[in-house]
């Protein structure tokens, strides 16, 4: 492809809206394009990208046995009315209605449509196992849309649904989807792990996410020094406490403390360490409000507190209701003496002796505060984030927290949805089942920008040869007849060897030239001028690391796929 004859608009200065290497990388290297906030155009560069990455997925799902469709984006309100879902989800759903006024919404996820297809075609046990796949634009109206195609409203997902009819068999589909998800990951370039992920109350209890570890990731990743454990923040279990304080116990006595409501204020101004005191926070769930005890140095882990209570989320009381359920302002509230509400304690909590609360009272607190003698909790539970350095609740070693960019992730459902639809099949005895099913998503245009958070210098992309737009980009930096002739035969000599060649005709500065290649990050760039042409060669630099080498023109091709093997595992 010539470079004169597509769109690729590529931008030397920083565009102000990024946060986001990859983010400023897309737009800079001319990929994307905003349309609206979390909607964006794919430039064609871009969309090669996307297409490979595509081609990767679809390649690893049919060899695991998934079979492709395609599902509209349209929604019917009908179908997700039958799970509930239609009232549940709020503004995120973005919803519309036809000229007969029938309610839609463009489809934010397809286990509905997919599970009302799978009663209406599939019958008998002879059926399955099914996968169902697709790869389709998604649409979620996000709050806070941002950095670019990581978190777009608009985006699109590879979504995969499989149909078991029994426990084992989902098991076995579930297993066969992270191996898939493995080799995709793999593929693609990337340097990911596979963390234990929560289900929220979407019932069964094995979810996975496959993380992109780098910097900018919105998620964090737990995982132990020693042994394989590795969950998400939210699923990362604490292990109890192994130690309890065997201090006698001391007078409860109240102090003033007079405008110290946080943590960091009243453990100064009383001078005790954090660990010596223990936060009463309040939530609502639905009607009810809680109280949670948690030590002053730890936080509170708000899906670990739904799961527990079982409910879909918390929320932190508003003021209104911190005054009326203590009587106090935030930031004195404490156990003793609280009514109305049930008193729950992270396990942390419950060896510790003499600890400083706050007393229900403005401008009070307690000292020397004791579980037991002082107040009682009705119960224990892990219900805070795991902090590094805390002992693995599994295996051996230690806790350590990195940031990670989540690109897959794969769920085991159970009936939750052929339940609440009725999607039965007949087992061998004739009688009716509800399917077990699960559900795996991959973000392809999150998979690209993860690949440019791990791959990209000060200079721009450094493309994985898998996924890179094109795999050489000829340089010609003369306009002479010798150089254009020259390009224009080494050009189809290299597509003929099986390389997707982009030739950079432009009549540009060889330092633009070089700069938006850079940019680009294509694998291979190879670089043809009346000077190297009259001593015989041309030049080849390797986009990742930099290196340069002098080849004779006759050359280019071996030399260059003896490279291939080296940067592309797919054809070692
Ligand atoms: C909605 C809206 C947002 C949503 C969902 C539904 C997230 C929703 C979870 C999933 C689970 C799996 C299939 C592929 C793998 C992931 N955000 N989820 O269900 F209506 Cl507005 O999407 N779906």
């Amino acid at each position: 492809m010539k470079m004169s004859q597509l769109l690729i608009p590529t931008l030397r200065d920083d565009p102000g809206e990024a946060e986001t290497v990859s983010h400023r990388l897309m737009l800079r290297a001319g990929l994307i394009r905003k349309v609206a906030a979390g909607i964006y155009t794919y430039l064609p560069l871009g969309l090669r990208v996307i297409r490979k990455i595509e081609q990767i997925i679809r390649e690893e799902m049919n060899r695991a046995g998934a079979q492709e469709l395609l599902m509209p984006i349209a929604s019917p309100a009908e179908l997700w009315k039958e799970t509930a879902r239609w009232d549940y989800y709020g503004k995120e759903l973005l919803r519309f209605k036809d000229r007969h006024e029938r309610d839609f919404c463009l489809g934010p996820t397809h286990e509905e449509v997919i599970t009302d297809l799978f009663r209406r075609e599939v019958r008998s046990y002879r059926q399955l196992p099914l996968n169902f796949y697709q790869i389709q634009t998604k649409f979620r109206d996000e709050i806070r849309p941002r950095f670019g195609l990581m978190r777009g409203r608009e985006f699109i997902m590879k979504d995969a649904y499989s149909f078991d009819l029994d426990e084992a068999g989902a098991k076995v589909s579930y297993q066969n989807m992270y191996d898939a998800y493995t080799r995709i990951f793999t593929r693609c370039g990337l340097t990911f792990r596979p963390v234990e992920a929560d289900t929220g109350l979407i019932g069964g209890d094995v979810s996975h996410e496959f993380m992109v570890l780098a910097e900018t990731g919105e998620a964090t990743v737990v995982y132990s020094t020693e042994g394989s454990y590795a969950a998400n923040l939210e699923r990362a279990e604490a292990c109890p406490p192994t130690e309890a304080d065997t201090s006698a116990l001391l007078p409860l006595t109240a102090v003033e403390t007079p405008q110290r409501r946080t943590v960091e204020e009243v453990t100064a101004f009383l001078r005790v360490s954090s660990r010596q005191l223990v936060k009463t926070l309040l939530y609502r769930s639905g009607t009810e409000s809680v109280a949670v005890l948690i030590r002053g140095d730890h936080e509170v882990n708000e899906v670990k507190l739904a799961r527990l209570l079982q409910v879909t989320d918390v929320t932190l009381a508003d003021p209104d209701t911190v005054q009326r359920l203590t009587g106090c302002p935030p930031g004195f509230a404490g156990p003793i003496g609280l009514q109305q509400v049930r008193i729950l304690a992270d396990r942390a909590v419950e060896g510790i002796k003499n600890v400083v609360v706050g007393a229900n009272k403005a401008d009070t607190h307690y000292q020397n505060a004791n579980v037991g003698r002082d107040f009682s909790v009705e119960q224990f539970a892990d219900l805070r984030n795991v902090q590094a350095g805390d002992p693995s609740s599994r295996g051996p070693g230690v806790l350590t927290l990195a940031k990670g960019i989540e690109v897959g992730q794969v769920f085991l459902l159970g009936t939750k949805y052929s339940q609440k639809m009725n999607a039965t099949i007949l087992d061998e005895q004739g009688k009716e089942r509800l399917a077990i099913m699960g559900c795996y998503g991959i973000g392809v245009g999150r998979t690209a920008a993860a690949a440019i958070e791990q791959h990209h210098d000060d200079k721009g992309i450094i493309w994985p040869f898998p996924i890179a737009p094109f795999h050489v980009h000829l340089l010609t930096v003369s306009q002479s007849e010798k150089t254009t002739e020259t390009a224009a035969r080494l050009y189809p000599e290299l597509e003929n060897a099986g390389f997707e060649v982009l030739w950079d005709d432009r009549p540009d500065r060889a330092g633009v030239k070089f700069n938006d290649a850079d940019l680009i990050g294509i694998p291979f760039q190879v670089v043809i001028g009346d000077k190297g042409l009259a001593d015989g060669i041309v030049e080849i630099k390797i986009r990742k690391g930099g290196l340069k080498s002098r080849i004779a023109p006759h050359d280019l091709v071996d030399h260059l796929k003896t490279l291939r093997l080296e940067h592309d595992p797919s054809v070692r």
